[in-house]
């Protein structure tokens, strides 16, 4: 595998939410000119367009609310395959669509790093845990599942394609947390994952959370694949998305983030989930997270052409 080789996968996958938009966010991203900036900082880019999930029959679930669940199954079932043989090429880096793909990019890359014989860990940047099972969500909105779902959570079983390896709980670390629902209360006090919300970023700053994570990573001899949902961002600077909570985190903590990540030199895959370029404002929410992608991948702020949001 080639840590210069960067692979953009498109998923246009919108099932996961019933906000319709998630589907252009592959273009958006392409607009924002995230190939060439990645190109910029020497790297080797090969844009692989759009996946294309082939049809996957599932049973209807029990609880009513679930919505898009064959697609959903589809979508998981493509993106693990991808990402299990994109991540031994290069670092992939896919283009959302909605957080439902993460239970896809999730489990291949889980797969992949098994196949290397080292554990998988996961950085999930968000508002949200998405933490609710089959049998918890009641929006029904699948975006709301991936991470229960990634960790080997029951109820999935014959509903989504199985899971080859479940990421352990212990090796997940979310920071940005704002906006937890009562059933993923409980599923996150009961699982092990490490939690920064808000207020822990506010009293110690991001700096110090990280990397205290990412010591954990680099002792364990991990691979790191980063979540990072656009509603982890304060709302005022990333407008473009379904799912907005007051109190995000900021653009310096953002661009603080990805330059450790970056200088770990332990991220093996990344998702850019949950832009909705419908809901944006002259693509400025998708040219911020090109530039935050372009910082984690080795762009400085100060490094950054110079245009306005
Ligand atoms: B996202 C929610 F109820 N928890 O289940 C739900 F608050 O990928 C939101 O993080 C899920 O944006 C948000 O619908 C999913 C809700
Ligand atoms: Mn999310
Ligand atoms: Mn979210
Ligand atoms: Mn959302």
């Amino acid at each position: 595998m080639d840590p210069r080789r960067c692979i953009l996968i498109g998923a246009p996958v919108q099932a996961g939410t019933r906000r319709l938009g998630c589907d252009m966010g592959p273009s958006a991203y392409r607009a924002a000119g995230l190939g060439l900036a990645l190109a910029d900082l020497g790297l080797d880019v090969e844009d692989r367009g759009n996946l294309v999930p082939a049809p996957f029959s599932v049973p209807p679930h029990p609880n009513p609310a679930i919505h898009g669940l064959p697609e959903v199954a589809a979508w998981t079932a493509a993106l693990a395959e991808a990402a299990d043989a994109a991540g031994g090429l290069g670092v992939p880096i896919f283009l959302g669509g909605d957080h439902s793909l993460s239970a896809g990019t999730i489990s291949g890359m889980s797969r992949r790093a098994a196949c290397e014989g080292r554990p998988l860990f996961v950085l999930w940047l968000d508002a949200h845990p998405d933490l609710h099972t089959l049998d918890t969500t009641t929006s029904g909105n699948l975006h709301g599942v991936p991470m229960a779902y990634a960790t080997g959570a029951p109820g999935f079983a014959g509903h989504l394609p199985p899971l080859a390896v479940p990421v352990d709980p212990g090796h997940v670390c979310m920071i940005g947390l704002r906006s937890v629902d009562p059933a993923e209360r409980a599923a996150l006090r009961a699982s092990g994952i490490r939690v920064h919300d808000m207020r822990a970023i506010d009293e110690n700053g991001i700096g110090v959370l990280l990397a205290a994570f990412l010591d954990r990573v680099a002792a364990a001899g991990g691979l790191l694949h980063v979540s990072l949902d656009v509603d982890f961002l304060e709302p005022g600077i990333a407008p473009g998305v379904g799912t907005t909570v007051p109190g995000g985190a900021t653009f310096r903590e953002a661009h603080l983030a990805m330059e450790m990540l970056h200088d770990s030199g332990l991220v093996r895959s990344l998702d850019l989930v949950e832009l909705n370029p419908f809901l944006d404002e002259r693509g400025r929410t998708a040219l911020l997270m090109t530039d935050l992608a372009a910082s984690l991948m080795g762009r400085r702020v100060l490094d950054r052409p110079t245009h306005s949001f």
